[in-house]
C-alpha cells in the first residue's frame, strides 16, 4: 500500500453517522445533487454529485474545476456542516480548513473509473473520504495508473485520509453492494470527500 494512506475501520458510530446524514438531507435542499457530464464527449457521470463549503467540484463539457456556485441553481454551496469540519480536525492534521466537501451519491450500478484528484492549486492537504450507506468496493494504486492497486471494502462509518505520496495515488469505486446497510432509507452509497483547494 501506497505510504500516506490511513484507514479509520468504524470511525462513526450509528448515532454520528445519522447525525451526519441528517446534515446531508439539509444541504441537498439547498444545493440538489446533479448528475455531472465528462469533459469533451459530454458523457453523464452514472455518480450524481453536490457540494457544501466556498468552493464545489464540477465538471461539464469544458472541464474539471473547482468553483463557488452550484452549477444548476446558481446559487452559492451550502456551508461545511461543524461536525464533519470537527472530523477533519481530528484526522487530517492539518491546520488550515478544508475549502471544499464533494458529495457524491451512489445509485443502482453506478461507479467510478480509476483518476487522480488533480484539480486542487495545492496537494500539501490530505484528503479526507466519509463513507455512507451501502458498502463500496474501493481500490488504491500507486502514481501511475498500471501500478499495482489494493482493494479495500469501505463500510458506513469508515473514514479513510489520503496524505503525503498517496494524495496522488490513483483510485476508484468498482461497485457498490446493493442492500448492505439500512442507513439510507433510498439506498445506496454517499460519500464526503473534505478538501483544501487553494494555498493557505
Ligand atoms: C485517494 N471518491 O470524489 S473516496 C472522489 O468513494 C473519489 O466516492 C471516491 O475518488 C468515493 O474523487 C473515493 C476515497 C478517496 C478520495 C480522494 C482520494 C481516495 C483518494 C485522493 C487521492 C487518493
Ligand atoms: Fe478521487
Amino acid at each position: 500500500m501506497i505510504k500516506g494512506y490511513q484507514y479509520f475501520s468504524a470511525f462513526l458510530d450509528l448515532r454520528a453517522q445519522k447525525s451526519l446524514v441528517a446534515d446531508l438531507r439539509e444541504i441537498i435542499v439547498a444545493a440538489p445533487l446533479y448528475t455531472p457530464t465528462m469533459p469533451v464527449s459530454g458523457r453523464p457521470f452514472s455518480v450524481k454529485m453536490t457540494n457544501a463549503g466556498s468552493l464545489g467540484w464540477v465538471s461539464d463539457k469544458s472541464g474539471y474545476r473547482y468553483q463557488p456556485l452550484h452549477p444548476v441553481s446558481g446559487r452559492p454551496w451550502p456551508a461545511i456542516p461543524s461536525d464533519l469540519m470537527d472530523i477533519w480536525r481530528e484526522v487530517s492534521q492539518c491546520q488550515m480548513d478544508p475549502q471544499a466537501c464533494l458529495i457524491n451519491y451512489y445509485g443502482n450500478g453506478a461507479k467510478m473509473g480509476s483518476h487522480v484528484d488533480k484539480d486542487e492549486e495545492t496537494f500539501e492537504a490530505p484528503v479526507v473520504s466519509i463513507s455512507l450507506g451501502d458498502d463500496a468496493v474501493f481500490h488504491v494504486g500507486g502514481l501511475k495508473r498500471a501500478d499495482a492497486k489494493t482493494r479495500i471494502v469501505l463500510k458506513s462509518g469508515d473514514v479513510v485520509v489520503l496524505g503525503g505520496l498517496a494524495r496522488l495515488a490513483y483510485h476508484g469505486i468498482d461497485r457498490i453492494k446493493a442492500g448492505t446497510s439500512d442507513l439510507l432509507q433510498e439506498g445506496g452509497r454517499f460519500n464526503l470527500t473534505l478538501r483544501r483547494v487553494t494555498r493557505s
